[in-house]
């Protein structure tokens, strides 16, 4: 994702047409618990306290869905869910993207 994409991530997430309830993205993090990338991310959503559902991708039914979407396995992956908006899912590999991801959603949550 680049920062445009990053930016409209973030406009759509709290576009003011929407309640904010229904604008917030839904945040599922697919990891595996031995993973050190996926521990790195998960440390830093702790400290940014967001609530992001942990996926780990030993359940069949979620390595099915990231490999459908991915091709490949590698975690972590942030999966982005808009309910009310297209395109409805985004899928974000690499952890320092999804932390500065997430930091930037945290921070324009305090702003709005
Ligand atoms: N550059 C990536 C590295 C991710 C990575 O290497 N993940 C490993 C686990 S720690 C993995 O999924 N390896 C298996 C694979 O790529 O299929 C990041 O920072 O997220």
């Amino acid at each position: 994702m680049n920062n445009f994409d990053l930016e409209q991530e973030l406009t759509t997430a709290f576009d003011d047409d929407n309640s904010k309830d229904d604008a917030t993205p839904k945040l599922a993090l697919y990891v595996t618990p031995i993973c050190p990338y996926c521990i790195y991310v998960q440390n830093a959503i702790s400290k940014l306290g967001l609530d992001v559902e942990i996926r780990n991708i030993y359940s069949q039914e979620h390595f099915e869905d990231l490999v459908a979407a991915r091709n490949r396995a590698t975690v972590p992956v942030l999966l982005i869910s808009h309910p009310n908006t297209a395109p409805e899912e985004t899928w974000l590999p690499e952890s320092m993207d999804i932390i500065a991801y997430l930091t930037q959603l945290k921070a324009t949550a305090e702003t709005n």
